[in-house]
């Protein structure tokens, strides 16, 4: 498993609980109900289903319809450049 990231083994822990928090059915995958989760949680409470489903297609690499942790360090990876501070 190698993600295109730059990320710290720190930051990569820190980004692996985080998976595992969202992930609550615990299939090692996020789906749209857990990323729509995330995106409350990040405080973009105004973010549709819809609209996350359309970022989920962007970074879903395989195609299955849900983030993997790979897929996952991605994503994070543009949030980070976007809005994520308050998770640091
Ligand atoms: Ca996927």
């Amino acid at each position: 498993m190698t993600a295109d990231t730059d990320f710290t083994p720190e930051q990569m822990e820190k980004y692996k609980k985080e998976f595992d928090a969202l992930d609550k059915k615990h299939d090692a995958h996020l789906d749209v109900d857990e990323l729509h989760q995330l995106a409350n949680d990040l405080g973009y409470e105004k973010v549709s289903k819809e609209d996350v489903l359309f970022v989920l297609k962007e970074f879903d690499k395989d195609h299955d319809g849900t983030l993997n942790f790979d897929e996952f360090l991605s994503f994070m990876k543009l949030l980070r450049k976007a809005k994520y501070d308050n998770f640091q």
